[in-house]
């Protein structure tokens, strides 16, 4: 991608800010080969997400969920984060005041965090995402609320109910303290950098209004796009590593 002036805008931008909330969607992980919701792709088995991500369909039918779920699981454990995600990392790492905040439950940004930090030498929390959303990698029991790593039972070891995905459905709340943290982030930062999502899931997508300063970066044009400082229209691969 040339350095048009919007990029050289938005990097000046970038270096000049001097606490920054990086939010991020499905797309971020496009270019790592993980279907995003609503692009092509996104749909499994002819179902939505908005139809297989909720407590209702749990409760209908826990084995299909899980069948989506375990499906998601080996999927992106097979897949690695790509540049934007190791940008995001770097940025992190190399610079006080930036946090990562996430949508995406698929554990990339983590991932990217640990290999930055190991080669940078630095402590991987300054990199580590903040999780809206959970992570499709944990599972946590629907009684006692233990949380699990990689589990393969379906059954919580200490009470034998039932355990779920550690993921927010949609009708569920998020957790109090992420979002709470989230939106003083967002209020503190002088830049928010969305990367990768169509802004039409609340109430993350409500955290970019709050910063001082917001770039987009999308290939696709978005309800955030007209209210951007700036928005760059190109995919996170190759967009984030110029912006860093
Ligand atoms: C809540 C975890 C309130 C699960 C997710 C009607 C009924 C029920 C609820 C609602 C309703 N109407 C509104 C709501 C609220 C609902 C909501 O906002 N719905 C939307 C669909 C309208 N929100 C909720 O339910 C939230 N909870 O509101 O509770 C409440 C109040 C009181 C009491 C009880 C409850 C909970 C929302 C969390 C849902 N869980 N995920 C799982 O993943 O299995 S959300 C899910 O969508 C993912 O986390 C995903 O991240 C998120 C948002 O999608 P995106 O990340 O933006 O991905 P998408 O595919 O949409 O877009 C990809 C973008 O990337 C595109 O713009 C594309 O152009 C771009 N792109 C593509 N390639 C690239 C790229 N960008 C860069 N580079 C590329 N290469
Ligand atoms: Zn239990």
């Amino acid at each position: 991608m040339e350095m048009t002036t919007d990029l050289v805008r938005a990097r000046s931008l970038v270096q000049r800010a001097g606490r920054i909330v990086v939010l991020t969607g499905a797309g971020v992980s496009a270019e790592s080969g993980v279907p995003t919701f609503r692009g092509a792709g996104g749909l499994w088995r002819n179902f939505r997400p908005e139809e297989l991500a909720t407590p209702e369909a749990f409760a209908r039918d826990p084995e299909l969920v899980w069948e989506w779920y375990r499906w998601r699981r080996e999927l992106v454990q097979n897949c690695e984060p790509n540049a934007a995600h190791h940008a995001l990392a770097t940025l992190a790492l190399s610079r006080d005041g930036v946090r990562i905040v996430t949508q995406n439950v698929d554990g990339l940004h983590a991932r990217a965090a640990v290999a930055r930090a190991t080669a940078l030498g630095a402590r991987v929390d300054a990199a580590f995402p903040l999780e809206l959303h959970g992570s499709i990698l944990r599972s946590r029991c629907t009684r006692c609320e233990t949380r699990l790593g990689d589990d393969t039972q379906a059954r919580c070891a200490r009470c034998g109910a039932r355990l779920r995905p550690d993921v927010v459905w949609f009708g569920e709340m998020l957790d109090p303290d992420v979002i709470g943290e989230a939106q003083r982030l967002a209020r503190n930062a002088d830049l928010c950098l969305v990367v990768g999502t169509s802004a039409i899931v609340y109430p993350a997508a409500g955290l970019a209004s709050l910063a001082r300063a917001v770039i987009e970066v999308n290939p696709d044009v978005t309800p955030l796009t007209s209210t951007a400082d700036i928005s760059l229209r190109g995919t996170a691969g190759a967009v984030v590593p110029q912006l860093i």
